[in-house]
């Protein structure tokens, strides 16, 4: 008959009346049927600027030109002239897309009409907190803390950085300042401002520009609205978005078949979970040498990466990143039902280990902040 201490449980230490302290990430609780994902829905976009100031319109929304298969790009270009680097010891925390609700909350409201909460979805985040959801099931080496507040009977998530992330990025060498650069000055080789222009390859890297966009979609019963940075659009105007966007990456050249397979083990899947979350249908990567050159271009459609990876011994797989992420929401849900903008729900995962959380109340983790909270209200 069943032995439950030989059962896998996804999530349990239930106490009276079944509130579970802990959620499982082992991979084989996941293995279901790929749960509902609905196409995700723009709602809206917005920009930040040069000196990272909001606006709620598409200002910074560039236009993707085709570089050519080998283009040779040098990456190192502009490092030491031409770059300006977003201070990253500021904590934003949700606070773009917490003002791009508060513009535009008559909109969203009217199209969730029929829901009995403020805004009509479950959750609100960044896209990016939902990528690390997605790849929980198979990260070893970072581990996350994500803040949880319930507010107007919508729950919002807000990344806390670990202290091992912390540690890590005081603690960069110089090679490794320069490489995170690359991906920028990718970007640059091969995006142009306006529709007809043509990038400006010798113009400033500036990491405060971001466009981003605003989706809504469904993930099982949870409905979910979410931002995330977009890189470009092809220049079709025909293109509807999300459809029209376009994700730029670097990676290092492939030249051995171990280096081909890590690239379709760990890579593929942080490429994969971040488009597919918002619908966005195509990565071009330029790969490129120890030396900042790039080498090729190649482009990959999400649609077909998990039939890329097929062949891979024991490889990740979609289903489980969807389903995971799923259960995790519902875990949440469960967690969270105290409405309070004050009060925080700290879910912590580390590699190897269950998701846990403790409880904080009027605390520094407190995130929503006081501007949107009165406003909301009024
Ligand atoms: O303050 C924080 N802890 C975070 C802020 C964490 C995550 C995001 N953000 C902000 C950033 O300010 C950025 O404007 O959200 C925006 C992007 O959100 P996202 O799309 O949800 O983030 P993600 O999917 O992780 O990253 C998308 C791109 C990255 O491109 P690549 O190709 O490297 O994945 O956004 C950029 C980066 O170019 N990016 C950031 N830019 C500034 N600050 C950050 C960050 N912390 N994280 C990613
Ligand atoms: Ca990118």
């Amino acid at each position: 008959g069943d032995c439950y201490a030989h059962k896998r449980v996804r999530s349990g230490g239930e106490t009276f009346p079944s509130v579970p302290r802990f959620l499982s990430t082992q991979r084989q609780l996941y293995e279901r049927s790929f749960p509902v994902y609905k196409q995700p829905v723009e709602v809206g976009f917005f920009s930040l600027d040069s000196e990272r100031n909001f606006f709620n319109d598409s200002r910074q929304l560039r236009y993707y030109v085709e570089p050519g298969k080998s283009p040779n790009f040098s990456l190192r270009d502009g490092y030491h002239d031409r770059f300006i680097k977003r201070d990253e010891g500021v904590k934003e925390g949700l606070d773009h897309m917490l003002r791009w609700i508060l513009e535009n909350r008559t909109k969203l409201q009217s199209k969730n009409s029929a829901s009995s909460c403020a805004l009509g979805v479950d959750f609100v985040t960044w896209r990016g907190h939902l990528t690390k959801l997605l790849t929980t099931p198979y990260e070893t080496q970072e581990g996350w803390l994500l803040a949880a507040s319930k507010f107007g009977g919508t729950i919002y998530i807000s990344e806390v950085e670990t202290e091992a992330a912390r540690v890590n990025r005081e603690s960069r060498t110089e090679r490794h300042k320069e490489m995170m650069y690359w991906g920028f000055k990718f970007e640059q080789y091969i995006c142009a401002d306006d529709m007809n222009g043509v990038p400006d390859q010798g113009g400033v890297v500036n990491t405060n520009e971001a466009f981003c966009t605003v989706v809504q979609t469904r993930l099982s019963d949870h409905k979910l609205l979410f931002s995330g940075e977009v890189d470009c659009r092809d220049k079709d105007p025909r293109i509807p978005a999300p459809a029209c966007y376009i994700e730029l990456k670097t990676s290092a050249e492939i030249c051995t078949p171990k280096q081909r397979s890590n690239f379709h083990r760990y890579k593929l899947l942080k490429w994969w979970a971040q488009s597919f979350l918002p619908g966005v249908p195509q990565i071009i990567a330029g790969f490129r040498d120890q030396d900042g050159i790039v080498v090729a271009v190649e482009t990959f459609h999400i649609s077909n990466i998990s039939q890329l990876i097929k062949n891979e011994y024991n490889c990740w797989k979609p289903t489980v990143c969807m389903n995971f992420c799923s259960d995790f929401l519902s875990f949440v849900k469960s967690v969270v039902k105290e409405d309070n903008p004050r009060l925080v729900h700290l879910f912590e995962w580390e590699p190897h280990r269950d998701v846990m959380f403790s409880v904080h109340r009027d605390t520094q983790y407190t995130f929503l902040p006081d501007w949107y909270v009165n406003s909301m209200e009024s």
